[in-house]
């Protein structure tokens, strides 16, 4: 019997899929649900791909001359921010809200979701499911997609060794991406592409790439943490584990709370909206139909800059930083010196602001819920929360930071670190695996609906300048 969280019961084809209403854990048996053709994740794509085309056509030739917002000099020179100029369907975020997946906050994925404990965390191959069909799943859908996951997970023995052929010390990042681009080999899409695939078709094998690509990533990803950490000692796949508690047992962590820990993980990363620099970084290098695995590569390297997502890495250490100073007792008043001390030094405060949230990130929000539920009294955790009330009134002091709320790197390595998972170079890896998701099911509709390739205007200082002045001089006329 499967019970989800609003109480709904599935035991009609679910039957061998046991959950206990209580705290104790127990692991889905994934491969002893059998997948019916409604369960078929690529023929839910199939049916729904020509409404979603009629309903682009209809867009653009009815409404492609409407205005959706003006470009100022500001937006121009600051890094496009604000600039209405692309289209993705998978999430939205709200710069007072956060972000919705497919219209649904992470509260209410946590609500509708399926989950693999009773009132627990949801599945990542529920969240996927949505992000790629904008419905959600069933526990019998969720668990086919677990199934055909576990059938693509297959690294070809070549990536490893292009892995090892880089110095251990090398960033987790660049080994990441090394072995991303080891697995490009196999691309589907490009093997069609040269083959002379047509057009119309182009969205199938960029599907078949980005699911193996995000079957593969957790069995690439736990391999670097294993050789950089663990003295290579690979721990192997298990077919009876979720996607996440899977990656989890892989990297070595077998805590029933670490299994949670990666679903919410994964779950709370797989998107955010399109502009952000990995996410644009996949569709822009997607668009010129560059096969997922270079698209993906490019914007995991967009996603180690310190400013995107490495900062997970970095409030570890920073907060490391402050207790190797201070102690974990440290004082509301040396917190707030701390601080100063960091900015005054012309570094900023990790893990605060966002280019686009104007409030407190929601995947700060239920990260800290997390910890509240799990380990309440984790003494880095008290760091964290103390934190929330200092760094704000100090960014709004500088009088020129736009958001000085937490992120979602505020949180996370502390998390990580309570279960184990102290190694903090490597957490910009798991935010990447997380992020294949959102980006790659993108990636599948930019073909799908046969988007062009993204070519932008760009503009000179002299351009701009000569442009700002005819504007004022006809004003003044
Ligand atoms: N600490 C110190 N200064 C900060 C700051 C912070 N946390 N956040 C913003 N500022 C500064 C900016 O550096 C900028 O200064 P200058 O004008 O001197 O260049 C000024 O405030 C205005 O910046 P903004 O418009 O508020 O923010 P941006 O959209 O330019 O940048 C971000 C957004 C995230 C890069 C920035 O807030 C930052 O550097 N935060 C710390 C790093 C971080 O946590 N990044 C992770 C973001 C989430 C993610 O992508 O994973």
């Amino acid at each position: 019997m499967v019970l989800f969280r609003g109480g709904s019961v599935l035991s009609k084809f679910c039957s061998r899929v046991v959950h206990q209403p209580s705290t104790s854990y127990r692991s889905v048996r994934w491969l002893q649900v059998q997948s019916a053709p409604q369960e078929d994740l690529r023929a839910q794509l199939q049916e729904l791909i020509p409404e979603q085309q009629e309903r682009l056509k209809k867009l653009k030739s009815e409404y492609g001359k409407v205005s959706v917002g003006d470009v100022t000099v500001d937006m121009v020179i600051g890094g496009m921010r604000g600039i209405k100029g692309m289209l993705w369907n998978t999430s939205l975020l709200d710069p007072d809200e956060g972000i919705r997946f497919r219209g649904h906050t992470i509260p209410e994925c946590q609500n509708i979701l399926p989950a693999a404990i009773f009132g627990g965390e949801p599945l990542p191959e529920g969240m996927l499911w949505l992000l790629l069909t904008g419905k959600v799943p069933t526990m019998e859908q969720v668990s086919a997609l677990a199934k055909e996951l576990q059938s693509r997970a297959k690294v070809p023995d070549h990536a490893f060794k292009v892995i090892d052929s880089l110095p251990e010390t090398a960033h987790p990042m660049t080994q990441f991406t090394t072995g991303i681009m080891a697995l490009q080999v196999q691309s589907e899409f490009q093997k069609a592409y040269e083959k002379g695939i047509p057009k119309t078709k182009y969205w199938e094998p960029t599907y078949e790439d980005s699911l193996n690509l995000i079957a593969q990533l957790p069995i690439i990803a736990s391999y670097i943490y294993r050789r950089i950490y663990k003295g290579g000692k690979i721990i192997p796949s298990s077919d009876s584990l979720d996607y996440a508690a899977n990656f989890a047992s892989m990297l070595g962590f077998n805590d029933p709370k670490m299994h949670e820990l990666m679903r919410l993980y994964v779950t709370i990363h797989s998107d955010h909206e399109g502009g952000n620099v990995s996410a644009h970084t996949v569709r822009l290098v997607g668009s010129p139909l560059s096969d997922p695995y270079l698209a993906f590569a490019a914007g995991m390297n967009g996603l180690a800059g310190p400013l995107h997502g490495l900062a997970n890495q970095e409030v570890l250490r920073w907060i490391k930083s402050v207790v190797v100073e201070v102690g974990t007792d440290v004082t509301t008043d040396q917190l707030k010196e701390y601080v100063w001390k960091t900015l005054k030094s012309g570094q900023v405060v990790p893990g605060f602001g966002h280019g686009v949230l104007r409030k407190t990130d929601p995947r700060y929000t239920c990260q800290r819920e997390f910890a509240l539920k799990y380990m309440p009294d984790d003494p880095l955790f008290k760091v964290v929360s103390q934190l929330f009330e200092v760094v704000p009134p100090i960014l709004l002091e500088l009088g020129k930071v736009k958001n000085p709320w937490p992120n979602v790197d505020a949180h996370s390595g502390v998390l990580l670190n309570h279960f184990g998972l102290s190694e903090d170079r490597f957490f910009t890896v798991l935010f990447g695996v997380s992020r294949s998701l959102g980006t790659l099911s993108q990636l599948i509709w930019d073909r799908a609906l046969g988007l062009p390739l993204e070519r932008p205007k760009s503009v000179t200082m002299d351009w701009l300048e000569s442009y700002c002045n005819k504007t004022a001089a006809a004003v003044g006329a």
